[in-house]
């Protein structure tokens, strides 16, 4: 928890650095600092040059109100008017430029990836790296700072986080060589093979373009009318299917490079890699209930999340790793091929070896300028990672630069601070709109000698970038695909076959409810036969689900060794940053309260006190009600003492949402709505000093993951069930025979 916040416990979501005058403020005292969780980007000039100066100097400055050209002004809240009555005076240029400059606040939103939300980090290199690839910043113990764009794909910019969808996890290295970009995803396949098919799969994936409806979402005729025609996109949308596809947070998220790069080594040596981010919390998601319900109570779930957890301090961070594969003329390994971004590399084939870790340890301080303006772009490489022939990848090295020039208006959207390199820039790019450099000199072209020959083209030894030398065969000019490109049915069942049974038990689910989403049956019909091709049982299940007969298999499908590693349960992650709601009744006790908040608090682990209203209760403050708390919000709850319904409680109304049965009711219905929901979505639930809400909302007391103070720890009890996610055990599985 941050060191100098005085709080105990600490509750995240402070909206100020400092706490609100009730008053309206009347002495000018100048712009207040940052919030200590946040930062801004580094203070560079255009060119990259260090300025020295604290953040704080791009900021706004002065205590008085200025125009944008430094000219101090009296009334910002009347327009210049002809009398008190007007008209409206043209000449009013505070009027003009004030409501001007608003009507051009917006820019357009990203094509795909518009919704997302951003960190700034430090990565530390454990030296793992040296020996494949000579980029300095994976050297033993050099810290680069970073920044890291999280985002869905489908979704406008105010879309819901918890949509089922991929999510992007972009990451900027500011390395001492130039910025580096891995923008990757959460699933380590892609839906497309070529990137010539971006554009359809983004279309058919994107609202209908008639209503522009659905919002954010493949429930849709075009996107299934899309994958199950098209269907080297059955990969990854078995990854969306699954639980994968709903994360708990942007921390408990993996990420994958996805295409295969090409790394060298000092020494000239070259290997083949996917690149891997491990979450230290584990790979944890939500039940698509809680995805339903919090994308009506807090469509913001995520981005509160990684902005809440770096304000408590409990930091968010993954191991940075690699596959390797030795380089190969074929870039084939094991029957896999490395430039089919539909593929991946099961882990029990290929370790992912370790090379560092990446912490995010502060907020942006402006959302626009940084989470917005940040623009990445796959081609920025530094020296000894290079691309592959991956054609999906070779699409992007074009699509992403040229996207900027729209999205940022022109060309020098790398001049924009987010933006700019932490090494010296000497680029010879001229002018264009919005050049923020003042560049020097007579001869902006090379040869020259009028600028003494500046600037100079580098060598090996000057740590240029390399384009690795790669043999290209005699080949023909064509638009074909590789034939190794041609199975796209068996590590999706492999994939499918590697999940427990309840993980199983939620695609089947995600299946059915998407195509029971689909206007047309033929569409349903065609995905059935693309399920039958990955697994009987799966595609009978959602054919039961879907009222339709199960289709027999169009193509054979080998069945490669499953992979544990790519479930999500059966292990225990540390709960740091986890959120307890302890629910309270008028009368219980505070000692127990406060001590329970302290021991959770000591692990890390965040706990909002649920009460019948706001306000004090004693010394404790309750952050939510029973009239606003979603069970969504928290990962387990504990209720201590008595809940009876509270004044404004109107059971009859609560009811009809599963929740309490009528006035005499000894819990309050919103409580016991509650724990039921929580009891469904796999919650652990603890009890103590005689609640009654549990047995109330029929939750069994010896029920899997229920927690009772009976002569035990209470708290280490729900810290246990907390480090393993879920307790899925609570349900049996479905008919996997
Ligand atoms: Fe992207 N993608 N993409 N993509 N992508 C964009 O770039 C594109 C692909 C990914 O937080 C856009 O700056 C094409 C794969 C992320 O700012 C755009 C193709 C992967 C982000 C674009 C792909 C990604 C983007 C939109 C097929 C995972 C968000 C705005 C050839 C490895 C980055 C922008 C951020 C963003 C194009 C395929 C991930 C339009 C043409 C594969 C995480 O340029």
């Amino acid at each position: 928890m941050p060191k100098d916040r005085p709080s105990e416990p600490f509750i995240p979501g402070t909206p100020s650095s400092e706490p609100p005058p009730l008053d309206e403020p009347t002495d000018p005292t100048g712009p207040l600092p940052p919030k200590q969780d946040q930062q801004g980007p580094e203070t560079r000039s255009p060119t990259g040059a260090e300025t020295g100066a604290p953040p704080r100097t791009v900021a706004q400055q002065g205590s008085f109100l200025t125009t944008a050209h430094g000219a101090r002004l009296r009334d910002s809240d009347h327009s210049l008017k002809a009398g008190a009555r007007g008209p409206t005076l043209l000449q009013d240029h505070h009027l003009r430029e004030k409501v001007s400059h608003f009507d051009h606040e917006r820019i357009p939103e990203r094509v795909v990836h518009a919704r997302g939300a951003a960190a700034h980090g430090v990565f530390v290199a454990n030296g793992a790296g040296e020996g494949i690839c000579r980029a300095q910043f994976l050297k033993k113990g050099v810290e680069t700072p970073v920044f890291v764009r999280f985002s869905t794909v489908l979704g406008s910019r105010g879309s819901p986080d918890l949509a089922r969808d991929t999510r992007g996890f972009a990451t900027r290295f500011y390395t001492s060589e130039g910025n580096y970009d891995l923008i990757g995803n959460n699933i380590p396949v892609f839906f497309i093979q070529d990137g010539i098919k971006f554009p359809d799969v983004v279309h058919a994936a994107k609202p209908h373009p008639d209503r522009e409806i659905p919002q954010a979402q493949s429930a849709h005729d075009t996107f299934w009318d899309f994958v199950s025609l098209h269907t080297e996109a059955q990969a990854h949308t078995m990854w969306n299917m699954s639980d994968r596809g709903i994360p708990r947070a942007f921390r408990t998220m993996e990420g994958f490079g996805i295409h295969t790069f090409r790394l060298m080594n000092a020494a000239g040596e070259t290997s083949l890699v996917k690149f891997h981010w491990k979450p230290r919390l584990g790979v944890h998601s939500v039940t698509w209930e809680e995805a339903q319900l919090t994308n009506g109570v807090d469509p913001d779930f995520h981005r509160r999340d990684l902005a809440d957890t770096i304000e408590s301090g409990a930091y968010p961070a993954w191991d940075f790793g690699v596959q390797v594969i030795p380089d190969n003329d074929e870039q084939m390994f094991q029957g896999i091929d490395l430039l089919d971004p539909t593929k991946f590399i099961p882990e029990e084939l290929a370790p992912v070896q370790l090379l560092g870790t990446m912490t995010l340890n502060a907020n942006p301080t402006n959302y626009f300028a940084e989470t917005e303006q940040v623009a990445y772009n796959p081609a920025n490489l530094v020296p000894g990672i290079d691309v592959t022939n991956d054609p999906l990848l070779q699409a992007r090295l074009f699509s992403y630069l040229d996207t900027q020039l729209t999205r940022l208006s022109g060309p020098n959207w790398t001049q924009i601070p987010i933006n700019r390199a932490h090494a010296p820039i000497n680029d010879m790019l001229r002018d264009g709109f919005h050049q923020d450099a003042v560049h020097g000199g007579a001869a902006p072209y090379r040869p020259n000698s009028l600028d003494a020959g500046n600037p100079f083209q580098a060598g090996d030894r000057d740590r240029a970038f390399i384009d690795i030398p790669v043999d290209v065969p005699a080949s023909q000019k064509i638009r074909e695909h590789s034939a190794s490109f041609d199975d796209h049915f068996s590590q999706v069942a492999l994939f499918y076959r590697s999940l427990t049974a309840v993980e199983q038990d939620h695609v089947v689910a995600a299946y059915t409810f998407e195509l029971s989403k689909c206007y047309e049956q033929t569409i349903r019909e065609r995905q059935l036969v693309a399920l039958a091709n990955i697994d009987a049982n799966l595609c009978k299940r959602v054919a039961q689900g879907l009222g339709l007969p199960a289709p027999k298999p169009t193509e054979e499908t080998t069945h490669p060794e499953p992979s544990a590693a790519l479930s999500q349960l059966g292990r225990s992650w540390p709960v740091t940053g986890r959120v307890v709601g302890l629910v309270i009744g008028a009368d219980s006790s505070q000692a127990h309260v406060a001590a329970m908040a302290k021991a959770l608090q000591a692990a890390d682990v965040i706990s909002l006190v649920v009460a019948p209203t706001s306000g004090k209760y004693g010394e404790l403050t309750a952050q939510r009600t029973y009239a606003n708390a979603s069970s969504t919000e928290y990962d387990a709850l504990i209720v201590i003492g008595a809940t009876p319904p509270a004044p404004d409680a109107i059971p009859a109304l609560d009811a009809k949402s599963g929740a309490g049965d009528g006035p005499a009711a000894a819990s309050d219905p919103r409580v016991i709505k509650l724990l039921q929901e929580a009891w469904r979505h796999a919650k652990a639930i603890g009890s103590m000093d005689e609640a009654s809400a549990p047995a109330d909302a029929n939750i069994p007391s010896d029920g899997v993951g229920i927690a009772t103070d009976n002569g035990k720890d209470l708290a280490q009890q729900m810290l246990d069930l907390l480090s393993a996610h879920r307790s899925w055990d609570r349900f049996e599985p479905g008919p996997h025979a």
